[in-house]
């Protein structure tokens, strides 16, 4: 592993109050959500991306129009950090026909694929490969785009983890598979899988540049993949990032996650990510308490208007939704 790199200067104002409103909307996207799920308007799977959401929010400010990113299960900070409209995130995960996809995809297929966001996916690893074909396309198509695949420590031990990761390396892709490892598989933990937890080492042996990051610090993952999208865009990668975190929670909402070990989380909550943004963006640029404030509000405010416009939208009937589904 090389070392981080340095702070090149102190960031601005604009970046900082970025990683804080986009890891604060995810904060609220997910306990507001889990709060929906409750009340029994959201159907199938929910996993939140509390405590992780310093990585989705650090990666995405590194990125720019006209590049590519793919997710996982556990994708509604990535769309987030993306840039997606709430309004239709809610409203998918609410099955109303205004949503992404229409009601017919929910948490797990959030996708919006002419903004680059090649989607979420039910299939642990299956990003992996998406990422590399875009990139791929991006390569023969002479852009200068870069794919950035949202993985998972489970997806590591996956076959395609390797094969497509070294694709990308003998093509030189612009590709940057960032490894979320948030230590557990469902409730299987990291050490229990493999015998090496530094996942950043797969990458060294097939000759990847590869590191290691602390996830629950934005803007370290934020300046990582500055620099590795620097090196992709001038024909150097692919790149392998590892970022280190915790869930706050079980594997999905109605896992307890009585096997996480309290000292542990403890230690994760300690580094909260989101009061981490918070507390960069109150030291480093002097905002005050009252503007933290009013930015907090207006994205609790977006995120009830998202509500309302979901609920007046209209669901897809069981009808539809079997039609859809019957060419599958
Ligand atoms: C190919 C495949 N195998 C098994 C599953 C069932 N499954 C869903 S989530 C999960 C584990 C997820 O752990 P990880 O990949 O580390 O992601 P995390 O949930 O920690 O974000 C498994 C095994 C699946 N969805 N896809
Ligand atoms: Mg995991």
């Amino acid at each position: 592993m090389s070392a981080q790199p340095k702070r090149p200067n102190v960031p601005s104002r604009e970046l900082l109050e970025k990683l804080f409103r986009t890891a604060y909307k995810i904060r609220v996207f997910e306990t507001e959500g889990i709060k929906l799920y409750r009340q029994g308007l959201i159907r199938g799977y929910f996993h939140p991306y509390l405590g992780q959401e310093g990585i989705a929010t650090g990666v995405c400010a590194a990125l720019q129009e006209g590049d590519y990113i793919a997710s996982t299960h556990r994708g509604h900070g990535h769309c987030i950090a993306w840039g997606a409209d709430v309004k239709k995130m809610v409203a998918e995960l609410l099955q109303k026909e205004t949503g992404y996809c229409r009601g017919y995809g929910g948490s797990m297929h959030i996708a919006d694929i002419s903004n680059g966001n090649l989607g979420a996916n039910g299939i642990v690893g299956a990003g992996t490969p998406l990422g590399v074909g875009a990139a791929l396309a991006a390569q023969i198509k002479g852009s200068d785009a870069v794919t950035v695949t949202f993985s998972t420590d489970g997806a590591s031990n996956n076959g395609t983890f390797m094969e497509s990761l070294n694709l990308a390396a003998i093509w030189n892709l612009a590709f940057v598979l960032v490894i979320e490892n948030n230590q557990y598989a469902v409730s299987t933990t990291i050490e229990e899988s493999t015998r090496e937890p530094d996942l950043y080492k797969r990458g060294l042996g097939i000759g990847v540049e590869s590191h290691q990051v602390d996830g629950n610090d934005p803007l370290a993952v934020y300046e990582m993949t500055q620099d590795a999208v620097a090196k992709c865009r001038a024909g150097k990668g692919p790149i392998l990032i590892e970022a280190k975190t915790f869930r706050h929670m079980g594997h999905h909402v109605n896992d307890p996650g009585k096997y996480m070990p309290a000292d542990k989380l403890a230690y994760y909550k300690a580094r909260d990510p989101v009061d981490r943004a918070r507390n960069n963006l109150t030291e480093m640029s002097g905002i005050d308490a009252a503007q933290i404030e009013a930015i907090e509000s207006e994205i609790r405010k977006e995120f009830e208007d998202a509500v309302e416009f979901s609920r007046n939208s209209r669901e897809i009937t069981i009808a539809e939704f079997e039609a859809f589904t019957a060419d599958y």
